[in-house]
């Protein structure tokens, strides 16, 4: 299914008025108004091909209707939202759940939809079928040689299929660790570890980065051998400059300073970007910016504050893309929600005032410096963000048009009611 350009016209045309109108009290706010709008049409968000069906817990999975029931229609899904909120113009792949068979045509449709490859992503945590040894103890840490290879034969494969697709980067994250004190010597795993990521690096094209993903825990309880951002960071150090430490969301202890990592990692040089996701408790992977919106104003807030500081592209030096699983949404709808969340955010922090910030921190004015980060963050941006998809094209409020056009019954009718998309 394809949303018609005059539908979208449509649309926009019944909303314009209100929208002026709210644009303009925005403009009262900032003089900066022209060049946010700018940055915000620039900006685009990777959607996982993993995340495009109806995901679950380990107690069960309350299936949703029309899913895509291949790589193919994975992409006409990511497709809609991207004519829909102008922002999601990549599709990120985990290989083997999204094994293109024919390159070209993979290419060619995505292309239709305005859309490229993001980020590729390896998968040691399962078995898959046929599989000869198991990662039941681990991938690319494994006791035994023969695993290590076997996990890092996958890993070069993956880079085959990305730098087929137009990939620029290849996601690692590992499931290996511990789950029991004595398992493990940390030593040892560490340096089975390092050593097998090293002969991947090895076969890394010259353009292309390698993202090591850290979590704290789960699927391991004790130890996870990439268990915080020091240890990525070690990892990536070692490997060298085509090496950096992804960062997702969810995958830290309660309460830490996600902003205060993002911000020395960007000093390092050595952040790789984002998966975004929001959670209360654990890796939650609930819709961005459904739980602590001010938190992620703040990561937003350093990532500016930071990649200014090092003359780097927003659009483009970083990967962004989210990571999220939508076990009771419709999953383009949690997306577009998503989107929309990380897009706002952005603009907030494109509306900090930072040379009045850095005036306040020079003067210790704490007031102040909390008074110039909340005036930007309560800061009614939607207008904004909705000018921007204006401007490209798309529609003023996705979520409302996506809804009236009946995408979802018109998935269902095309699809089924059963389908199944491969996936979390
Ligand atoms: C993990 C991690 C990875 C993602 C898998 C599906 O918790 O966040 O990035 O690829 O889930
Ligand atoms: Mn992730
Ligand atoms: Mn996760």
């Amino acid at each position: 299914m394809r949303i018609a350009a005059n539908h979208i016209a449509q649309h926009n045309e019944s909303l314009q008025a209100k929208h002026q109108a709210r644009l303009h009290a925005v403009l009262q706010e900032t003089d900066q108004a022209e060049a946010i709008i700018q940055k915000l049409m620039a900006f685009n968000v990777a959607i996982p091909s993993w995340a495009l069906g109806t995901g679950g817990t380990r107690f069960g999975r309350f299936a949703g209707a029309g899913e895509p029931r291949n790589l193919e229609e994975k992409i006409e899904d990511v497709g809609l939202l991207h004519a829909l909120n102008n922002s999601s113009g990549s599709i990120s792949l985990h290989i083997p759940w999204d094994i293109p068979k024919d390159y070209a045509a993979i290419r060619e449709l995505a292309g239709s939809f305005g859309l490229s490859f993001d980020a590729v992503n390896s998968n040691t945590f399962q078995d898959q079928p046929g599989q000869p040894l198991s990662y039941k103890f681990g991938s690319l840490q494994h006791v035994n040689k023969a695993v290590r290879e076997q996990a890092i034969a996958h890993n070069i494969d993956v880079i085959q299929h990305g730098d087929a697709l137009g990939s620029k980067a290849l996601t690692v994250w590992l499931a290996d660790g511990s789950s029991f004190p004595g398992q493990l010597n940390f030593r040892n795993a560490f340096e089975n570890t390092l050593e097998s990521l090293e002969v991947i690096y090895k076969a890394l094209p010259s353009d292309w980065k390698m993202f090591v993903e850290y979590k704290a825990f789960e699927p391991n309880f004790y130890s996870m051998t990439v268990g915080d951002w020091g240890q990525s960071l070690l990892y990536a150090n070692k490997l060298g400059p085509q090496a950096y430490t992804l960062v997702d969301l969810g995958h830290h202890l309660l309460n830490a300073n996600i902003e205060q990592i993002v911000s020395l990692l960007l000093m390092e040089g050595k952040l790789a970007g984002f998966h975004f996701n929001d959670s209360k408790y654990g890796d939650d992977d609930l819709t961005v910016g459904s739980i602590n919106p001010y938190q992620l104003f703040l990561i937003f807030k350093e990532l500016v504050e930071g990649m200014d500081a090092r003359g780097m592209n927003h659009a483009t030096d970083l990967g962004w893309m989210i990571d999220a699983s939508h076990n009771l949404k419709d999953p383009l709808e949690d997306l577009l929600q998503s989107v929309e969340a990380i897009m706002l955010a952005y603009a907030q922090a494109l509306l900090v005032d930072a040379a009045a910030l850095k005036a306040a921190q020079l003067n210790n004015d704490v007031t102040q410096a909390q008074e110039i980060l909340q005036q930007a963050y309560r800061t009614d941006v939607r207008p904004l963000v909705a000018e921007a998809r204006l401007r490209a094209g798309a529609a003023l409020q996705p979520l409302q048009l996506y809804r009236n056009a009946g995408v979802r019954k018109a998935l269902v009718d095309e699809r089924g009611s059963n389908t199944v998309a491969t996936g979390l």
